[in-house]
């Protein structure tokens, strides 16, 4: 691991490639992350590299090209303000001329390490809900005017629930990897709420809801937090930084934070709804966002949270039937795990649909 990370780093304007440690990085189930420290003289100088997968992401220069307009933007508006150099994450330019190279057919990228922060897979008070919640809104408030053409689709129809329910049928008669008879009762659940798919796609079509430019991998974990404060400081994983719905990008803050279990617990009775968290991550939404959500974009915010819960759901069962070809997974059924999960808060959220709806209704001035 030294040597490669020494060797792509080499490729990076980077002063010292005297390294004092690196170690894999995250959890997240696409990329290669490492964290890596060089030394030059007294001072280590800390960096993140990243492989991008490119089964998933088929055009990393566009990928890039966005990521490098967005941080450019990001950090000219945020130039003046306090700790500016931690409130968006910044790029180290390749030597290339680039913000990216390629090392044995696969592209890299660096990124300054932000020190004394951290991620968290599962939230730990309503605090950080509400202040992970603050720093998207606030990313998606930043990117509102971004200059120049439409951001590039990185993943066409990523979050197009119908078409990700397309996927899950043509898995399902395939049948690749000979497992439909393992998970029966979730390729049920999976027919039976079908008919949510299409609606916020939908409301989208009719003009009901705008497109805005969205992160798009919400996640718990893809925003930091500063240690000795608790803030909310940036959002990171950007590859999925396109145009789209605020709605699923709120809904993946409910999906990854409402409930105090892991993504892939085994023991589904630890799946649960906290509404004090959602009622935190609606707060925050719109402390961020600035009250930009529309008065449709408000009604639904309930809905999303169980759409995409439902739509992560069928793409984990997707990769489950066509043999773990997509996210990376670390034993036999994790998918399939990861499925259940899913499902199961979907059925909680609906349950719960009313008392969330009257949540955002204390909110609508
Ligand atoms: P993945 O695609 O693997 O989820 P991320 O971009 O989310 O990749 O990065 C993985 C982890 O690395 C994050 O959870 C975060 O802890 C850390 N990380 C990424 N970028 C930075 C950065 N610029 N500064 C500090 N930590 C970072
Ligand atoms: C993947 O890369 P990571 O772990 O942040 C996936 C998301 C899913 C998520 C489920 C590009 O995100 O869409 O919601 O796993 N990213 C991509 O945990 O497919
Ligand atoms: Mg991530």
């Amino acid at each position: 691991m030294e040597n490669i990370v020494t060797s792509i780093a080499s490729n990076f304007c980077i002063d010292s490639l005297e390294l004092t440690e690196v170690k894999l990085f995250g959890s997240g189930h696409i990329n290669e992350t490492y964290l890596a420290g060089f030394k030059n003289g007294d001072k280590v100088t800390q960096y993140i590299f990243q492989k991008i997968n490119t089964n998933v992401f088929r055009k990393p220069e566009q990928l890039m090209d966005n990521i490098s307009r967005v941080l450019k933007h990001a950090a000219q508006k945020l130039a003046d303000k306090p700790d500016s150099e931690r409130r968006s994450i910044h790029l180290v330019p390749a030597k290339n001329g680039k913000m990216y190279c390629y090392h044995d057919n696969h592209c890299w990228r660096a990124y300054h390490f932000i020190g004394d922060a951290s991620t968290y897979n599962i939230l730990e008070t309503e605090e950080q809900a509400y202040q992970a919640a603050k720093t998207f809104g606030a990313f998606q408030m930043l990117l509102a005017d971004l200059p120049g053409e439409r951001l590039f689709e990185t993943i066409p129809n990523f979050h197009n629930t119908p078409s990700r329910y397309a996927d899950f049928e043509r898995a399902l008669a395939a049948n690749k990897a000979g497992r439909a008879d393992l998970c029966r009762e979730e390729i049920e659940f999976a027919k039976k709420i079908s008919h949510i798919a299409p609606v916020l796609i939908d409301l989208q079509k009719k003009g009901e809801i705008p497109e805005r430019i969205t992160h798009n991998d919400t996640k718990l974990n893809n925003v930091l937090l500063d240690d000795a404060t608790g803030e909310g400081l940036c959002v990171i994983d950007l590859d999925t930084v396109m145009p789209g719905l605020s709605l699923y990008d709120f809904g993946d803050m409910v999906r990854t934070s409402v409930s105090p279990a892991a993504e892939d617990e085994t023991d589904l009775s630890k799946i649960k709804v906290r509404t004090e968290v959602f009622k935190a991550l609606v707060k925050g939404y719109l402390d961020g966002a600035e009250g930009c959500l529309t008065a449709k974009e408000m009604e639904m915010l309930p809905f999303s949270g169980y759409l995409i819960t439902y739509e992560i759901g069928l793409r984990f069962l997707t990769d489950y039937l066509e043999g773990d070809v997509y996210f990376r997974t670390h034993r036999e059924h994790h998918n399939l795990d990861r499925c259940r999960t899913q499902f199961k808060l979907v059925q909680l959220l609906m349950e719960k649909e009313d008392e969330l709806n009257a949540i955002v209704k204390g909110f609508i001035k």
